[in-house]
């Protein structure tokens, strides 16, 4: 198998990528990368040397080995155009890159594994209330506003925003985040989670869950 996803079972990041290989029926193999406490597989030597940046996901295609997962996203994008998770014509397509990236730079950051426990260990706080729920609630409400009327974010068709909301949805419920303002957020990962390429992708299906 040529495709390989180094993943944690808990990272919305990889669950990203998980929900595109399923949903392009792309054949792969996942690599599990512990990030649990006090095993931290993704900072010894052997993972540093594939991602200096020492998170995940990372993807390996034969020879190519790609970070982040936006770039991995239109990496197999362009790659495997079978099944198109975004879409070709203008303004749809920059519509969903821009979703895309709300989620993946202003809110997943802020509430990232390693931001949580700088705050924790530096500033004695706990930021798994209400530091975590407010960068939640600002980007769900810009997200809440830019979704159309459904099933999926952008109307019809599954694209890279369902991706890309479904995990962060996993996270807030995770945090207990409150979600009585996103109604139509809530819908749309709902109907995403009816289909078995996200199922397949969840956290609790993967080898690696605790
Ligand atoms: N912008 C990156 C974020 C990757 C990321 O933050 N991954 C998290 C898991 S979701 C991670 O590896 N965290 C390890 C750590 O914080 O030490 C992407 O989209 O791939």
């Amino acid at each position: 198998m040529s495709i390989r996803l180094y993943s944690y079972w808990r990272s919305s990041a990889a669950y990203r990528v998980r929900i595109a290989l399923n949903f392009k029926g792309l054949a792969h193999e996942i690599v599990p990368v512990s990030l649990a406490p006090g095993v931290s597989e993704h900072r010894g030597d052997e993972y540093r040397e594939k991602n200096p940046q020492m998170l995940v996901p990372f993807l390996e295609d034969s020879e190519l080995g790609i970070a982040q997962s936006m770039a991995i996203l239109e990496y197999l994008e362009e790659a495997y155009p079978g099944v198109r998770m975004l879409p070709h014509a203008e303004p749809l397509r920059s519509q969903v890159r821009a979703f895309c990236n709300m989620i993946a730079c202003d809110i997943h950051p802020l509430n990232n594994l390693r931001v949580m426990n700088y705050i924790k260990t530096e500033f004695a706080a706990d930021p798994t209330g209400d530091w975590y729920a407010h960068w939640i609630h600002e980007g769900f409400r810009a997200a809440e506003a830019l979704a159309g009327d459904g099933p999926y974010v952008f109307g019809d068709e599954v694209t890279l925003a369902d991706a890309f909301l479904v995990p962060q949805m996993y996270n807030a419920r995770r945090f207990n985040v409150p979600l009585d303002d996103f109604p139509k957020l809530v819908a749309v990962v709902d109907k995403a989670n009816e289909l078995t390429a996200f199922q397949d992708a969840a956290p609790e299906s993967q080898s690696d869950a605790a």
